[in-house]
C-alpha cells in the first residue's frame, strides 16, 4: 500500500501524503514510508519538493490518534523518535519544500508543514496543535519550530489553548507565506516551486543551509557560515556562466547544477 506517492516532473518533486480514508494521518507505516520516499529523491534533477495531502479535505490531520492510544511509554518514545529523525530529514532536505496545505493540518500534520521551507495554504486549510487536549505534547517538533516560525508568544497562546486557526489567521501570524483558492493552489505552489527550480541550483541549496544553520547559532557564526557557502558558489559553472552573461549582457544559459 502506497501511503506515500512521489511523482518528479520538470525539475520539482510533488510528495503526496495518500490515506484520504484517516484524513492522511500518520501511522507508522505512513512515516517510515515518508523516510523512504525522501531518501529516493534524486537530488541531481529534483529542484524543489511539494509536500502535500490526498484529497480535498485534509493537509494531515495529526499523528494516528487510534495507534497511538495504545502506546506504552517505550513505544511512544520510539514512535516520537521515528518522527522527530524523518521531520528532520525533511528539513534539512539539502533542497527547498513548499508544503501546499490543503485542509486540516493538525498536530503532527501542521508540524510536517513546520518542517517544510515554506507554507502555502489553501482558503479551505485549518492549523492547530490540538495535543493538550489529548493529554499530550506535541511530539513531532512542534514546540520547536512553531516558535521559531511565529514567535514565542504566539506559539504558547496557541499550543496551550490548543486553538485552531483558519488561513487568514495562519497569514497574518506569519506561518503561511500565501493564501489561495482550494482550486488554485497546487498550480500557484508548482509556479513557485519552478520558478526556485530556474534558480541556480547549487546557489539555492547554500541558501537554505545558511538560513537553516544561522538561525541556531549567534550572528557571528551565522554570518561565518554563509561567508563559507558564499565563497563555494565560486567554484560552480553555474556562477560563471550567470555573471559572465551579465558582464557580456547577454542571457545565461540554463544552469547544469555543477
Ligand atoms: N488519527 C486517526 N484517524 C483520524 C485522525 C487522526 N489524527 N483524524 C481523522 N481521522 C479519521 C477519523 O477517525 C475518521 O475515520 P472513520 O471514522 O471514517 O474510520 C476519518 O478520519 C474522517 O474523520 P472525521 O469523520 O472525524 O471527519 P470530520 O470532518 O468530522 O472531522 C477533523 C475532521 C480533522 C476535525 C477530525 O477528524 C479531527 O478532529 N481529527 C483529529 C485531529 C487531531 O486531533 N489531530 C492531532 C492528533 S495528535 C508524539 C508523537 C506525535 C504526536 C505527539 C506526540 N510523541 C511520541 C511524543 C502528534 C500528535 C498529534 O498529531
Amino acid at each position: 500500500m502506497a501511503f506515500v506517492e512521489f511523482e518528479a516532473k520538470d525539475q520539482i518533486g510533488i510528495l503526496t501524503i495518500n490515506r484520504p480514508e484517516a484524513l492522511n494521518a500518520l501511522n507508522d507505516q505512513v512515516i517510515s514510508q515518508l523516510d523512504k520516499v525522501l531518501d529516493s529523491i534524486d537530488l541531481n534533477t529534483v529542484r524543489c519538493v511539494i509536500v502535500t495531502g490526498a484529497g480535498t479535505k485534509a493537509f494531515v490531520a495529526g499523528a494516528d490518534i487510534a495507534q497511538m492510544s495504545g502506546l506504552t511509554k517505550k513505544e511512544g518514545e520510539s514512535f516520537g523518535k521515528l518522527g522527530n529523525d524523518v521531520f528532520r530529514k525533511l528539513e534539512t532536505l539539502p533542497i527547498p519544500t513548499i508544503a501546499a496545505v490543503n485542509g486540516f493540518a493538525l498536530g503532527g500534520g501542521c508540524e510536517l508543514s513546520m518542517s517544510c521551507d515554506i507554507r502555502l495554504a489553501s482558503e479551505t486549510a485549518v492549523f492547530g496543535q490540538p495535543e493538550v487536549g489529548l493529554g499530550i505534547t506535541p511530539g513531532f517538533g512542534g514546540t520547536q519550530r512553531m516558535a521559531r516560525l511565529v514567535g514565542m508568544g504566539k506559539a504558547k497562546e496557541l499550543i496551550y489553548t490548543a486553538r485552531n486557526i483558519k488561513a487568514p489567521e495562519a497569514l497574518e501570524i506569519g506561518l503561511v507565506q500565501a493564501v489561495y483558492p482550494a482550486e488554485e493552489l497546487m498550480a500557484q505552489t508548482e509556479k513557485m516551486a519552478l520558478r526556485i527550480a530556474g534558480n541556480a541550483p547549487i546557489a539555492v541549496r547554500a541558501c537554505k543551509k545558511a538560513i537553516n544553520d544561522g538561525l541556531q547559532v549567534d550572528i557571528e557564526k551565522g554570518a561565518a557560515i554563509e561567508e563559507g557557502l558564499f565563497g563555494s558558489c565560486f567554484e560552480t559553472k553555474d556562477q560563471k556562466n550567470a555573471m559572465s552573461a551579465f558582464v557580456e549582457k547577454r542571457k545565461h544559459d540554463p544552469f547544469v547544477n555543477c
